[in-house]
């Protein structure tokens, strides 16, 4: 079990983040799976579970992170990483406040923010924000309701306005595509699609991980 805080381990990383949504093999295999392998951040993101199966299954992956160095961050929904034991949550430009999430989870729980703009990531680094996702940095049939995508440039012009905030990009991302959008400046890269609907979500990952390694800054 690492000594370091969450927000201390997710501020020294880099590298592969991955969103669970709709994995072709079950979330916690997925979950114990990326664990094994060094997955250094997993968020849970499943939008049209009720309440208590969302809880039921974030406490199952909480189960499986805690005492790993794998990070857990829920997605949209403060009140269920907090009845979970999640390190934190990640918020849309639309769901709960920031202040609101730290009231519900503590205020070591680390809490994401989505932005697209530089004007957006500014505003998130303003409302203290531990990281910000941007994108989507390219096209995806994920997320039916994304904007257009930002491209790499999008993505550069991000990094230029708040160059000390931790940037997790997303959207579209693959293995071969992966360096790039590190070189252009985000930390992280947030995959869904890449790994969760792979043939073999296990063997996706591990050509992530050897591709990318571990990012220490
Ligand atoms: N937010 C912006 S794009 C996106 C989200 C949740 C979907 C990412 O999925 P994929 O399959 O990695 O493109
Ligand atoms: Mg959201």
């Amino acid at each position: 079990m690492s000594t370091v805080s969450p927000k201390e381990r997710l501020l020294s990383g880099g590298g592969l983040y991955l969103v669970l949504t709709s994995p072709v093999i079950p979330h916690v295999e997925l979950a114990a799976g990326a664990c094994d392998r060094g997955v250094q951040v997993l968020q849970l993101r499943e939008k049209h579970l009720p309440y208590e199966e969302l809880v039921r299954l974030a406490r199952e992956i909480a189960d499986v992170t805690g005492g790993t160095d794998t990070l857990f961050i829920v997605n949209d929904r403060p009140d269920v990483a907090a009845a979970a034991g999640a390190d934190g949550v990640h918020l849309g430009q639309s769901d709960a406040s920031i202040p609101a999430a730290r009231d519900l989870m503590g205020s070591g729980a680390i809490v994401g923010l989505s932005t697209r703009t530089p004007d957006e990531a500014e505003a998130a680094r303003i409302a203290g924000a531990d990281y910000i996702g941007v994108g989507p940095v390219f096209p995806t049939d994920t997320k039916p309701d994304a904007l257009a995508p930002i491209g790499l440039g999008g993505l550069r012009s991000v990094a230029r306005r708040v160059p000390e905030l931790t940037k997790v990009a997303i959207g579209g991302i693959t293995r071969s595509t992966s360096t790039d959008v590190l070189g252009a400046g985000a930390h992280y890269v947030a995959v869904i699609s890449a790994v969760c609907h792979a043939d073999d979500p296990l063997t996706a990952i591990d050509d992530f991980q050897t591709h990318l390694g571990r990012r220490p800054r």
